[in-house]
Order: C-alpha cells, then structure tokens, then sequence
C-alpha cells in the first residue's frame, strides 16, 4: 500500500510528513510526501517557515502521481490560498480517500496558516475531505462556534460538514476530568469515543491521529472504525513518546515486530501467483500470535480477513490483536502443546494441495467433523478446538497442516501453520509454484 502525505516538514520529526513517513512505516506502508511548507523548530520553539514554490510543488504532484498507485491521501499543513489550489486541482478528481487535518497553529505557537488562506482552505480543500480532523480549537476556528456543551459540539461539527466534509471527527475533546473524547459525525451517525487522558504535553499527536486514520481508510475500514482505530494509535503513541530534545516529548508508537512480520508475509501471500485458486469461500485468515498466548487477544489477525474479489486477492481491513476468531483458535490450541508453533493460515481444501504438501515432506494430519459430539457442535466455535486436540493426541511433533473434509453444510479447510509468518510463505511458496 501507498499513502501520501501532502503537509510542511518539520525537522524535530515530531510531527509534518516526518511523522507521518514513520507512523505508515511502523504499519508496514510505504509512505509519499509532497511538501508543501519548510518550518524551522524544535521541540520548545517555532521558527521560520518558507513555503514552497508553485513550480516544485506541481512538480511534485506530477512525479509522484505518473508513478505510484495511491490508496489514500492526507493533507497536513498548506500554507497558503496558492498552495491549496494547486493541491485542489492535482486532487479534485480523485476517487480515494483524503484525510484533511486543518493544521492552523503548532503546540509551540508557531502559525501555520495564513489568516488569508482560510477562506480558500474552506472553499477548496473541506469540500474534497472523506474525512476532517480538527482539534477543538481548530473546530472552534473553522465553525466560529464556541465548543462548551454537547449541543455546540454538534452545532460546530454540523457547519464543518455543511462546508463539505463527509464526516467530521473533533478530537481530544474535555468533556470529563481525566478523559478524552472524539466526537465523529458521519453522513449518517454520530458517536462519542472515550479514553482515559495521558497528561503528557506532546508534539505529534495530531498528526499521528490522522495518518492513522488514512492508513485505516485505505485499508477498506469505515470511518467510525477508522476513527476507534486512529484513537488507539495516537493513545499508544502518546504513551510510547520520548524526549528526544530539551523540550517537548515526540510522540511515536512503538514497533511492534510481531504487526510488521505478519504483514509483510500477507503482502507476500497476495502476491503468490493465482493465490486466488486457494481461497476457500469463508475466505482466508492469517495469524501470528505473542509469545505463550492466553486467549486470542493475544493473536493477531485480519479484522476483515484476505478476500477473494475475482482473480484478485485483497487484505480486506486492518490487522487486529483478537482480529481472527476461527484461525487464533487453531494457532492457541496448537500452541498449548508446541509453544514454538505460532503462526497459522487457512485455505481452501484441495486434493492436490494434501498431496503436495506430503510429497514435500511436511507433516499432513486430519480429523474429520463428522466424529464431532453433538455438544462441541451446538457450541459455536468450539469445533477447531476439538479437532485440533484430537489431532495432538498422538502427536509427538508439530504437524506442518491439519485438514477436515468438512460436515453438512461446512465447508473443509486446511490449515497451515508455522513458527512464524514467514515459514509458512515458504511452506506454501513450496507447494503452489
Ligand atoms: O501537528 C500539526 C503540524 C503539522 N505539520 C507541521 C507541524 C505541525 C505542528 O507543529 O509542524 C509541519
């Protein structure tokens, strides 16, 4: 996947394309950045900014976009009225979504655009946002409503939306002590999200907010899930932020290896030619768990699961701890008597994928759902458990695959399993090329 980011630099990497450069990195996605604006500051103190020329700005847009295949967009910092033209008419007829974070003023006071710019910022660049994410202030600043009550925060967010955002989401909002609220109005809804406030002053946390939520965009999520989702990644990078200079802390959450080597193997799992031929209909799960799991809040999955759309095969959805229910149940029932065994898959059951498998020397059980006792059947998820476990029975080593040939109305199913993500993108690469 690749996002672009349209915003100022910032050189403290706290927030600006820096920060979203890192916070698509640490999602396993490439990131793109035209800027828009040079800023000098640091992590106490603003200073210059130099906004770029109309030429390389257009020269930028022209390079990136006869390249690369954007799944999404964020619009950061402009500037000025010149600028924001220019990124209108490079976007107007785009049909990806755009995450527009109104970045007027900076945590360490630093303006970060021109008074004369906002009636343009208005006009060009609300109308193409899926999605707007103001702050209070910066709510306060577009709507000119004082937000103080329930009823002003809707009001506010009513007008932001009738200036041409699809949906608006106000963040960081006080509504109770030692709290912070998100309020998201969608085309439809409206909905408050709710945390416990880390008092940590910071800088990037805006930004964090909203690359997050274009990454969740892109990734086929909806905005109110979008939204849950860029709320967990900015808490977390709160929590994670480091002092890096003398000044504010930098916000950025921490890598999380086990995220990125799932990931990765599923970028290569999509890729595998006609992988599409494997895809049982219940479509496909791919699981990497932490080390001695619990329960599968401890196994991450696709929320959405990879989707079968023609010849194609898609990531639908973000990956989640507790994202899988069917396949983490496998990988913990697995990895209670083999604790090296961490990592799952399930594909569509094929005869000569069975014989592949044995002819490559992996070690192929079965257990077969008809056995089943009426009273793992009638309990809904259970099933994989059982048969798993009657499988281990006489199992002295980890079976590489474990198959069923399903029951009325199931379907049969395959499934591979691992150390780790990547050996099952060999064991698989093995057995389909
Ligand atoms: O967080 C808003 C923001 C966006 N872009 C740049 C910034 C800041 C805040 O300081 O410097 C370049």
């Amino acid at each position: 996947m690749n996002l672009l980011s349209i915003g100022g630099s910032d050189p403290s990497s706290g927030a600006g394309i820096q920060s979203d450069v890192k916070t698509f990195a640490s999602l396993n996605t490439h990131g793109l950045t035209v800027i828009t604006t040079i800023t000098s500051q640091n992590t106490s103190k603003f200073g210059m900014i130099q906004p770029v020329s109309k030429k390389i700005l257009k020269n930028q847009m022209d390079l990136i976009f006869s390249d690369f295949v954007i799944d999404g967009i964020k619009i950061g910092m402009v500037y000025n009225s010149e600028i924001i033209k220019i990124i209108y008419n490079a976007l107007k007829k785009l049909s990806i979504p755009i995450v527009v974070d109104p970045v007027i003023k900076s945590t360490t006071g630093g303006i970060m655009i021109q008074k004369s710019a906002i009636n343009d910022f208005k006009k060009y660049l609300i109308p193409i946002a899926t999605v707007i994410t103001p702050n209070r202030f910066e709510a306060e600043y577009i709507s000119k409503i004082k937000v103080n009550s329930k009823n002003s925060l809707q009001k506010a967010a009513k007008i932001i939306q009738e200036m041409g955002a699809k949906n608006v989401v106000i963040t960081g909002l006080e509504l109770k002590k030692n709290y912070i609220f998100d309020f998201i109005m969608t085309e439809k809804n409206q909905e408050l999200i709710k945390n416990k406030k880390l008092k940590i002053s910071n800088h990037g946390s805006g930004c964090n907010y909203s690359a997050s939520m274009i990454f969740s965009l892109a990734n086929g999520k909806s905005i109110l899930e979008s939204a849950k989702f860029a709320h967990e990644f900015s808490f977390d990078s709160i929590r994670d932020a480091e002092k890096v200079g003398k000044g504010l802390v930098i916000t950025q959450k921490k890598f999380d290896n086990i995220y990125l080597e799932l990931s990765r193997a599923i970028n290569k799992f999509i890729k595998i030619k006609n992988i599409s031929k494997r895809i049982p209909e219940c479509q496909t799960n791919f699981v990497f768990s932490k080390k001695s799991p619990k329960s599968i809040k401890d196994v991450l999955g696709i929320s959405g699961r990879i989707v079968k759309t023609g010849t194609n095969v898609t990531q639908a959805g973000n990956l989640e701890y507790g994202g899988s229910k069917h396949v983490a149940t496998a990988i913990l029932t697995l990895n209670k008597k083999f604790p090296h065994i961490r990592s799952a898959i399930n594909l569509k059951f094929q005869k000569e994928t069975i014989t592949k498998l044995e002819k490559n020397n992996l070690t192929v059980k079965n257990y077969e759902r008809i056995r089943e006792p009426k009273m793992i059947k009638n309990k809904e998820g259970s099933s994989i458990e059982w048969g798993i476990d009657s499988v281990l029975k006489d199992s002295k080593e980890a079976p590489d695959a474990i198959f069923h040939k399903g029951d009325f109305g199931k379907e049969p199913m395959i499934m591979i399993f691992g150390t780790n993500p990547n050996s099952i993108i060999e064991k698989i690469s093995k057995i389909f090329l």
